[in-house]
């Protein structure tokens, strides 16, 4: 059993007022809270070991590298992959997709190919597909999602081939929750020979990830939603695919020599890494990756899931009130909308009320095309979450709805 008052403590931000009333943060699914250990890391970084990394023989030079590069092996035994130069540290999985769309494009995409994504996607998951798509002549196929929000798998068989070449799914929906059959769509990919690239910007924080067993090509997670920094996270990719992938970006770093007749590249990680990077951000990540795994991916998950039943139970008594997303296999985020009434109208009256939701569309416009309407109001839990929290959220919510119906 988690003792969440003491985990608490460790997030002083949650301890104020919003508008005189108790903040109640429930926007944890677009980017979490801090705990101490996390902001102490910065402050420790910056106060006594800040220099560049990989350049310098002097002592602070060393020191950064070395706490730089634990937390690439802390990041390799997070999703359990083989090597450690198979983690890439980039700014957070837009960033990682971006990667993989551009320089996996480069190598391996020719005209007439195709490209699998869902509906269900993040805009991140969705765009650089494009990009690429427009770039080398290939076709961008959507597997649609069912009323509860669940991938129709049938038409995932039917839409892939022997033209499929990359498959770009998301772990869980941010918008939905939905935990989506990972095993199965990359096990029936790799049968007619297509990379996997998971999206695990929502799983990361909930699920215990296992690269190596899953067999996914490559994953992505940011550390802003697993009580980190933002501005950081990180690509995992199996050493095959990047080997034969080219660099994303040209600058210090990735280079083996440089001459201007041509240039070398730096073997892996550094090939995908050019520029300083962000250091205090990634050490600060370790200490995150330290917070999850000493609390318990699976008490975190399991506190979070007997938050959302507890909430859903309560949300039942509202009047109108209308689910969006009601798979079988969920992670804790509510999506919802209230009949008659504008998500934007009841995120704002929430935040009268101390109460911190997120509106809108997510970042999901063609999930929210599917579903015919313009926004959900999103509740999601994190660790430091409690019943009496999720209690005033009711209150509040039902405050609201009295106020608009
Ligand atoms: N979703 C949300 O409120 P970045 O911004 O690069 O860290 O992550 C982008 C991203 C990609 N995929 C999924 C499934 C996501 O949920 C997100 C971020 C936030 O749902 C902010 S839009």
């Amino acid at each position: 059993m988690l003792d969440i008052e003491k985990i608490r403590k460790e997030f002083p931000v949650l301890d104020q007022q919003i508008h005189g009333r108790p903040l109640v943060y429930l926007d944890n699914a677009a980017s979490s809270q801090k705990p101490l250990r996390v902001v102490r890391a910065l402050e420790k970084y910056y106060t006594h070991d800040h220099a560049n990394v990989h350049r310098g023989v002097h002592t602070l030079s060393q020191r950064a590298t070395d706490q730089f590069e634990a937390v690439r092996r802390k990041a390799q035994a997070f999703v359990n992959a083989e090597h450690e130069h198979e983690i890439i540290f980039t700014r957070g999985v837009t960033e990682a997709i971006n990667l993989v769309a551009s320089s996996f494009g480069k190598a391996f995409i020719e005209e007439g190919d195709e490209v699998l994504v869902s509906e269900l996607e993040h805009h991140s998951n969705i765009v650089p597909w494009q990009f690429m798509c427009d770039e080398w002549g290939a076709e961008l196929k959507v597997i649609p999602v069912d009323d509860k929000g669940e991938l129709i798998m049938d038409r995932f068989d039917e839409l892939l081939s022997g033209q499929t070449r990359i498959v770009a799914v998301n772990h869980v929906s941010n918008t939905l929750g939905t935990v989506n059959p990972i095993e199965e769509i990359i096990a029936k990919a790799h049968k007619v020979g297509a990379a996997v690239l998971i999206d695990g910007a929502q799983s990361a924080p909930h699920i215990k990830i296992d690269v190596q067993e899953l067999d996914a090509d490559f994953y992505c997670v940011s550390s802003h939603k697993m009580y980190g920094p933002t501005g950081i996270g990180f690509l995992y990719g199996k050493e095959q695919w990047l080997n034969d992938m080219p660099p994303y970006h040209g600058g210090g770093e990735m280079i083996e020599t440089v001459s201007f007749k041509g240039t070398t590249f730096n073997r892996l990680p550094f090939k995908f890494e050019a520029g300083t990077p962000n250091i205090a951000d990634t050490i600060a990540f370790g200490e995150a990756m330290d917070f999850m795994h000493e609390t318990g991916i699976e008490e975190i998950a399991h506190w979070e899931t007997e938050l959302h039943n507890y909430a859903v139970d309560k949300m039942m008594e509202i009047p109108g009130i209308q689910f969006i997303g009601t798979a079988e296999e969920k992670a804790g985020v509510v999506s919802f909308n209230v009949e008659g009434i504008h998500p934007y109208d009841i995120g704002t009256i929430l935040d009268q009320q101390g109460i911190a939701v997120r509106t809108g569309h997510h970042c999901t416009q063609p999930l929210m095309e599917r579903y015919g309407i313009p926004g959900t109001v999103r509740a999601s839990f994190a660790v430091y979450n409690t019943k009496a929290e999720v209690d005033l959220f009711i209150e509040a919510l039902k405050k609201a709805v009295s106020m608009l119906q």
